[in-house]
């Protein structure tokens, strides 16, 4: 169960954010719109949420997922890999402050994004990617195994985050896209796979009874469904013009 989450309203300077997709540029006020539903979605979910305000210094804010690695004990701020959100972590660390007293750090040269660390129960997965290095996954393994976890790390082929591809809903479902449907490393879970043209959908998450997953995936949506999951559907355009997805917006803890 998550009792907390940390979402951040996009600035307006978001517009100018990092992207390598050309879905052409956000609009803003609809981008604003589809974070209020975001955080509507996730009060139904019952949780309570840290509501930070928007950074004009820093475009890609909004994607506060990148930023930490929350466990229920124990926070590990980030050293994002992108120089112009780096900055980020420290208005982050001061708000983890008032929740957590024990708080690591990935230090240079290591550099690491939450958005390539999954975790499937007491097991973390971290994905090296263009933004996370080995230096910096191999800091992570060395602190959730010195709390107990495990940790295995996975070098990305082709997807911009670990969490791009995959998600973890409990019960040993997996949602799996792309290089992870055959992937040696998630082998010994269950599987909910998604077609190449769905793969924006295996970005999803579960918060609590619900999992929350992009709208227009219909059969992302029946086969969750299908496998008793209560679903929730936020239209997700303008984040995904700047390569963000539902993770991606918020850290849950
Ligand atoms: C970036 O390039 O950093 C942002 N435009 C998107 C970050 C998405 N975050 C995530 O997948 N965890």
């Amino acid at each position: 169960m998550f009792k907390n989450v940390i979402v951040k309203t996009p600035g307006e300077s978001y517009v100018n954010g990092l992207t390598t997709s050309d879905l052409g540029k956000p609009d803003y006020e609809k981008l604003l719109e589809q974070h209020k539903a975001y955080v509507e979605a996730l009060k139904k979910c019952g949780v309570e949420v840290t509501h930070l305000p928007a950074s004009e210094d820093f475009p890609d804010s909004t994607f506060v997922e990148d930023t930490a690695v929350l466990t229920s004990e124990f926070a590990v701020v980030s050293n994002p890999g992108a120089d112009s959100r780096n900055g980020e972590i420290t208005e982050m660390e001061s708000v983890l402050k008032d929740f957590y007293e024990k708080i690591y750090y990935i230090k240079a040269p290591g550099t690491l994004d939450g958005g390539d660390v999954l975790q499937a129960d007491n097991h973390f997965y971290i994905g090296i990617s263009d933004r996370t290095n080995e230096e910096g996954a191999r800091q992570l393994k060395e602190i959730v195994e010195s709390e107990g976890y495990k940790g295995t790390i996975v070098p990305l082929e082709k997807f911009f985050h670990l969490k791009t591809g995959i998600a973890y809903l409990g019960n040993n479902l997996i949602v799996a896209a792309g290089e992870f449907l055959d992937h040696p490393d998630f082998e010994q879970y269950d599987k909910l796979t998604v077609s190449a043209e769905d793969e924006y959908s295996a970005n999803c998450i579960r918060v609590n009874d619900y999992v929350i997953i992009p709208k227009g995936y219909e059969e992302t949506k029946r086969k969750m469904n299908e496998a008793g999951y209560k679903t929730i559907e936020l239209e997700m355009s303008e984040f995904q013009k700047q390569d963000g997805g539902l993770s991606c917006l918020s850290l849950r803890f």
